[in-house]
């Protein structure tokens, strides 16, 4: 039998914390007592595995709060991200005593000035969230800098492959003073695994084209605080598995695993990522189209721009689908084309139901979402 361990118990009593603090109506109500750590809104592994790392480092420096990190996606959401729930799993982690959106989406008012940290992103942009925009605290990211919460400590944003190397690198001689302590070296080494996860994950293992210098030196220092027998590329391997699993998953699952959505001069953007491309897609998902417009239906967006990233056998390494739901996007769709269809390399491949749905292909395989974001701003 395995008991829970240190960091699974301060979770659990945290989510406790959490619903006393909230539940309480009495007049005398320190709202400052709770304190938010979010993640961006497509939750992946990075943003929810560092919004837990750097909630377990603040609640340590700051024991009068509560610190709740809170994953920005509807709890029915976490079954679509199995690396996810398979780093939670082998730490031992329970679900159950997680927050989500749900939860902070219907927080009493009263908690609008609580202190909220960001994670993996830099700026408010899901509307549920939007309430907390006053009371940002601290920004830990590596998304490009939209200029925001200027007076914000920390306030690190720097480009690297993973923002768990940003948010490990901050804390590492807190990290380094808890693994020298018999008493905390466990939940020391918890930590280093959990921010290993993500940060493995995004650089893959350390070589793909996103890694820099700063993540191979973070990594190597977290190395120095996993347990003994930690094997590194058996660690990657299982979740690189994990996360390159699509069985079981329906097209419309895929636009909700890793989405974001954007809403440049009110226009709204759906932009989802998926780690197939479209001959996949066709072949496996042969329902894709129906279900494409279904997404944009009940997400109420104008335009659909779905990256698509392939293997690297492939002569492509990305593709792109545009799906025009309304007028306005399809005019915005024009406008991105017109700008950016040159440096994005984008060659059509096949046009569906006249011009509604196009296919390209992207020569210009650099150019992740986290560079298109921008471009796409741009077209305003
Ligand atoms: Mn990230």
């Amino acid at each position: 039998m395995s008991f829970p361990s240190k960091l699974a118990k301060l979770l659990e009593s945290n989510y406790k914390q959490y619903f006393q603090i909230v539940s309480e109506t009495s007049a005398n109500l320190q709202t400052k007592n709770l304190t938010f750590v979010s993640g961006n809104e497509s939750a992946d592994l990075d943003s929810c595995a560092t919004s837990i790392v750097y909630a377990y480092f603040l609640q340590h420096k700051l024991r009068e709060r509560c610190v709740v990190p809170f994953f920005n996606i509807p709890k029915n959401e976490l079954r679509l991200r199995p690396e996810l729930l398979c780093l939670l799993d082998m730490l031992k982690l329970h679900t159950d005593n997680l927050i989500f959106l749900n939860e902070v989406a219907t927080v009493p008012e009263r908690f609008y000035s609580s202190p909220i940290h960001l994670v993996d992103h830099n700026a408010l942009d899901r509307k549920e969230v939007a309430k907390f925009k006053g009371s940002v605290e601290g920004v830990i990211d590596h998304h490009k800098d939209e200029g925001n919460y200027l007076h914000a400590n920390p306030r690190i944003i720097k480009e690297c492959g993973s923002c768990s190397t940003l948010v490990s690198q901050y804390f590492m001689d807190l990290l380094k003073s808890l693994h020298e302590s018999t008493e905390s070296q466990k939940e020391a080494e918890d930590i280093a695994v959990l921010a290993l996860g993500p940060l493995l994950i995004d650089t893959g293992n350390l070589k793909n084209e996103k890694t820099t210098d700063t993540d191979v030196e973070v990594a190597e220092q977290l190395f120095q605080f996993v347990p003994s027998g930690w094997d590194r590329d058996e660690f990657f391997n299982t979740l690189k598995d994990r996360k390159g699993s699509f069985k079981g998953f329906s097209f419309m699952d895929l636009l909700h695993r890793d989405l974001k959505q954007y809403a440049p001069g009110n226009v709204s953007i759906s932009y989802p990522s998926i780690g197939k491309g479209i001959d996949w897609i066709v072949e496996k998902r042969n329902n894709w189209q129906q279900e494409l417009k279904e997404f944009a239906e009940e997400k109420q967006t104008d335009l659909v721009i779905i990256g698509l990233s392939l293997s690297k056998k492939e002569e492509f390494r990305r593709q792109m689908i545009l799906y025009r739901r309304t007028k306005q996007g399809g005019s915005f769709a024009e406008k991105f084309l017109e700008k950016h269809q040159k440096d994005l390399g984008l060659e059509l491949l096949a046009n569906i139901e006249g011009n509604t749905i196009v296919v390209f292909n992207q020569r210009n395989s650099a150019a992740s979402r986290k560079k298109v974001v921008p471009m796409i701003m741009d077209c305003i």
